[in-house]
Parts: C-alpha cells; structure tokens; sequence
C-alpha cells in the first residue's frame, strides 16, 4: 500500500523544479496529526478532557485539547521552516515565527486544529481542518494578514484530519481528493481511499435543526422539500447531523449528501469559519466533483476581509446544494450578499 509519504513524493515528481518545500509542509501536518491522534485516543484517561478555562477570540471557551491540538500543529508547522504565518481559530492575530528559517517560508496556512470539539467528552469524531496557500509578500521576514487573506481559488492545497472510528487524513492538491487512513500499529498514513469522488445526489442532509425557526425561508422550504414524500426523487430523505464539519462532510462526501450551516436574521453570515473551515472543506468538495456556496456564492471565489470571517455554507453533492440555491434564490432573496454577480 502506497503511505502518505509515498504519495506526497511521487506528486511532487510531477512538478517541474519543485523545491519539495511543500512536500515537507505536507509531511509536518501528517506528523502533528498523528501525534494529536495519540492524545485524543487517551483522552478518557489522563488531564486532557474538559475546558482549559480560557476563551478564544470568538468568545468560545477552549478546551484543553483545543490548545494542545493548537500547540502542536504551530510547533510542528514552526519547526518545518516552510511556513511563514498561520492563522487558527484559537489564536486572534497571525502567528509568526522569529527564526529565519519560517521567515523565508514560502506558504500560510489557515486552521481549525481541533473543530467538532463539544464531541470530545462523548466519544465522538472530531478533525482538524486546514488550508495551504502561497504567501503574497516577498520571503525574508514573517508572514503578513493579507499573505491569508486570500480567496480560496487560490489555494495550493487543503484537506483535513478525522479522528474517528480510524484516523483519516483527506487532502487534496488540486488534482481530485486522496484518503489516507492511519494504520496505528505501523504509525503510518496509507491510500486507503484514491481519487475520491462525491455523488452528484444523495438521501442525507445535515443540518441543526434546533435553529430552524431563525432560518431564512429559503432553508426552511428547502427543508420541507426534503421531507416531502416523493419516491420517485427518493423522498423523503434522512437527516444525519452530529455536529462536526468533518465528520458529517466526511460521511456525505462517501455516501452522497448535503451540509447546511445557514444564516440566520441574528447572524446572516452562520457560525463557521471562511478561512480554516468553509474553504477548505469547499476545496475538497468541489475536487470530489460536489458542490460548496454561500446559499448564492461560490465559497472558494469568496474573498475574506479578515481572518476570523464568516460565512453560511451549503455543501456537499452537486444536485442537492443546487435545490437548496434554487429556494435561496426564490424564498430567500434578501438574504443574497450585494456583491453577488
Ligand atoms: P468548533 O470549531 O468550535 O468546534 O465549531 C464548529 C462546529 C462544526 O464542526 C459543527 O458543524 C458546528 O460547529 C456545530 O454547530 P452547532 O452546535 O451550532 O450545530
Ligand atoms: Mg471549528
């Protein structure tokens, strides 16, 4: 079986005069994850469940495996040297380095390092979530904001980490979406699931339905609609939500399926992040052959005004985020951002 390894090698031969720089990005994440996959596996059994008793910038309390996971994904991105800033969702400003060594970093990185984190205590998925973007000033000193504040039609490379019933690492450069799953005994990464491809329809919508009142009309008929009895479209559907992003992208990208995390009047622009959660999840989405919007807009042409911003997403097979765009666009128009072409 082909590792991680192997594969982020023999992708790199394809590129004429690359440095292997990202390669070794690549690498680093893998190492980080597996290292925060050993803590997680433990986490009933040491001080690592429960909160840390501080809260990031988003006024969300951490907890302790938040920050460890944080930790390890900077040390490890920091020791690489390929990396120049990393933005997180548990760090408020830019995280730079000052060694020389990250400061001639070609690339960023955008990440969620431990999201789905209210599932820790119950056993169960959670991920980590990343972007890879080359930096838009010149080598030579840290990382800037405007080096991530970049739309994610510019991204190098994004995939995430599910620690689940197996650890999985899905990434994707741009040439469709490899899944690698940890073989614990070993400790490696190995191609368990090559050039993923999500189904154009499914049976599945995830959603939190608790907030249905708040939700825009066009949600609420959308949600109607896939509870209609329709045999012929395969209707009603089923709702699978367990409140991780990864975890409930992961099992739509195999089974086939769609993902809302809607706006609502309070928060027009949802809870989840542009940056480190919609963007990279969008990337892989549409790699698979699926779909990712703002309920109008493509995600990945979305371009963030700063690195904690928020947008609605709806994502996963093609047909069905088409259908829920479909009763955006007709029940929920004032909804629609004014930049929307
Ligand atoms: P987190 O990064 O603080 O864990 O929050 C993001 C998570 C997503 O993984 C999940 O899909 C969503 O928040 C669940 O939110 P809610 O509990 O409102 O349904
Ligand atoms: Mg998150």
């Amino acid at each position: 079986m082909k590792t991680l390894i192997e594969f982020i090698n023999e992708e790199q031969s394809h590129i004429p005069n690359a440095s292997g720089d990202f390669s070794r990005l690549m690498n680093d994440i893998g190492i980080a994850a597996k290292i925060v996959n050993r803590e997680i596996n433990k986490a009933g059994l040491g001080d690592i469940m429960g909160y840390e008793g501080t809260a990031n910038v988003q006024g969300e309390d951490q907890k302790k495996l938040d920050v460890y996971a944080n930790n390890e994904f900077i040390k490890a991105l920091k020791n690489g040297g390929q990396c120049c800033a990393i933005a997180s969702e548990e760090n408020e400003g830019l995280v730079t380095f000052e060694n020389k060594l990250s400061n001639d970093g070609q690339y960023v990185v955008a990440m969620d390092p431990l999201d789905g984190s209210s599932n820790i205590e119950v056993n169960v998925s959670i991920g980590t979530i990343f972007s890879i973007f080359k930096r838009k000033t010149k080598p030579g000193s840290p990382g800037t904001v405007e080096d991530l504040l970049q739309p994610g039609n510019q991204l190098i490379a994004a995939g995430y980490v599910i620690y689940g019933s197996s650890t999985m690492l899905v990434y994707s450069t741009g040439n469709g979406v490899n899944g690698f799953t940890l073989d614990p005994s070993v400790g490696l990464f190995l191609m368990s699931h090559p050039n993923m491809k999500i189904p154009g329809g499914g049976k599945i919508y995830s959603v939190n339905e608790a907030n249905y009142i708040y939700f825009p009309d066009g949600v609420k008929e959308y949600l109607r609609y896939c509870q209609e009895d329709d045999a012929k479209t395969n209707r009603p559907y089923t709702t699978r939500y367990i409140g991780s992003l990864v975890a409930d992208f992961h099992r739509n990208l195999i089974r086939g399926g769609i993902y809302l995390y809607p706006g609502t009047r309070k928060n027009p622009n949802g809870k989840l992040r542009l940056l480190y959660e919609n963007v990279p999840v969008a990337f892989l989405a549409e790699q698979a052959g699926g779909k990712a919007t703002d309920g109008f807009r493509r995600i990945l042409d979305i371009r963030p005004k700063a690195l904690h911003d928020r947008t609605p997403l709806f994502i996963g097979s093609k047909h069905m985020v088409e259908k829920a765009e479909y009763f955006m666009d007709y029940f929920s128009k004032e909804f629609k951002p004014e930049d929307t072409e």
